[in-house]
């Protein structure tokens, strides 16, 4: 049988792709909130590298990338003795019910994904692969084997948050209560950050141009010259807005906000009839100082060789057990067989 939340604390899972350097809004949409919910929950994080490989990536590139993923999960302050941190392809329950999953959506729930559209169009329409297509389903198969209630996320994931739901609600329905339906959690301030070159577009890891993002490991020099360099208006004034003339200055506030946790009416105050360049400096400031006890404690951390294998290993160990009931179970609802000879 499934457990029920009743008999256990609710569950949370969450995943990063290692597709390049992590951003700050990787660090605002999902890591931050993952550490401060690791007390409170019985959590799952997860290096999800299988995803990763929707689109063509450098094997060396993947592995030096996976590392560094986990490394800034601890850097961040995630601790393996709370909370679970493993790589996606270390258990392979996730492409055994992914498999599953697929096999219950329907391809219209796929073709309304707009990640989908998005990235798709960024590639020649004959290279894109199958995989970035089906890409939902392995993200459901994540968060459904550790029946999480919560998923901690930035706002680009609530589409696929809601199919995840749909598919478990499916699933439920047409085999018996067998998953968890998740909810999202969205960080109240930094859910969305945008593009330092383009505030219209989502802040991404996987953008090129030297520009676009801060990097949660960039120097101070480089963060600083980053931020002066943001897209504005023509304007001058500063406040809180969704008018998108001015997203440029709202998304400076909104990095602002949520490093320093401070209220939207208290920053309009601070910035009251000051200039752009002011507020740049101020922003660039916090952003600053709050990567850098994070970068310190990645520097130490890398400088210990086989502390991030051992942790992954030991977190491999723990996902497994968790996710193996959750696929025994499905595969005896959907009518497989059972093997006499696996474990
Ligand atoms: P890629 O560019 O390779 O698609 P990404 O930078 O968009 O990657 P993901 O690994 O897909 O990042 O996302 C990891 C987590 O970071 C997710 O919870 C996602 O919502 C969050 N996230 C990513 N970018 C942002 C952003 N700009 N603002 C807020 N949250 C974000
Ligand atoms: N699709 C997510 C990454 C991801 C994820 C997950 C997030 C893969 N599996 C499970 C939360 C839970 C993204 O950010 N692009």
């Amino acid at each position: 049988m499934p457990e029920t939340t009743s008999t256990r604390p609710l569950r949370i899972l969450s995943g990063i792709q290692p597709s390049g350097q992590l951003t700050i809004g990787n660090y605002l949409g999902a890591l931050k909130q993952w550490v401060q919910l690791q007390d409170d929950y019985e959590c799952y994080y997860c290096i999800v590298d299988m995803h990763a490989i929707t689109v063509p990536r450098e094997p060396a590139e993947l592995r030096a990338s996976t590392r560094m993923t986990a490394a800034l999960y601890l850097a961040c302050g995630i601790r393996p003795e709370r909370a679970t941190i493993f790589v996606q392809s270390h258990v392979s329950a996730h492409a055994e019910l992914a498999w599953i999953l697929g096999c219950l959506t329907p391809m219209g729930w796929l073709n309304r994904m707009t990640q989908f559209k998005d990235k798709a169009a960024k590639q020649q329409a004959e290279s894109v692969s199958a995989g970035l297509f089906t890409y939902p389903t392995l993200m459901a198969a994540d968060i459904l084997l550790y029946q999480a209630n919560l998923v901690p996320v930035g706002d680009d994931q609530r589409q696929h948050l809601e199919l995840t739901r749909d598919l478990a609600q499916r699933f439920n329905s047409q085999y018996g209560e067998t998953f968890t339906v998740p909810e999202g959690f969205f960080p109240k301030a930094g859910a969305r950050i945008m593009g330092l070159d383009n505030p219209l577009v989502k802040m991404s890891k996987s953008e090129t141009s030297d520009y676009h993002a801060v990097y949660m490991l960039d120097e101070p020099d480089q963060i600083k010259r980053k931020i002066m360099r943001a897209v504005t208006d023509s304007g001058n004034s500063i406040y809180f807005t969704d008018d998108p003339e001015k997203a440029g200055v709202n998304n400076l506030l909104t990095i602002y906000q949520a490093f320093t946790d401070e209220t939207k009416e208290a920053i309009e105050a601070r910035f009251a009839g000051k200039g752009y360049a002011e507020l740049k400096k101020a922003v660039a400031e916090v952003v600053v100082e709050g990567l850098r006890p994070i970068q310190a404690r990645y520097r130490e951390l890398t400088a210990e060789s086989d502390l991030i294998d051992q942790v992954l290993m030991q977190g491999a160990a723990k996902a497994r057990l968790v996710a193996n009931t959750t696929l025994n179970t499905v595969r005896e609802r959907i009518g497989f067989l059972a093997a006499a000879d696996r474990a």
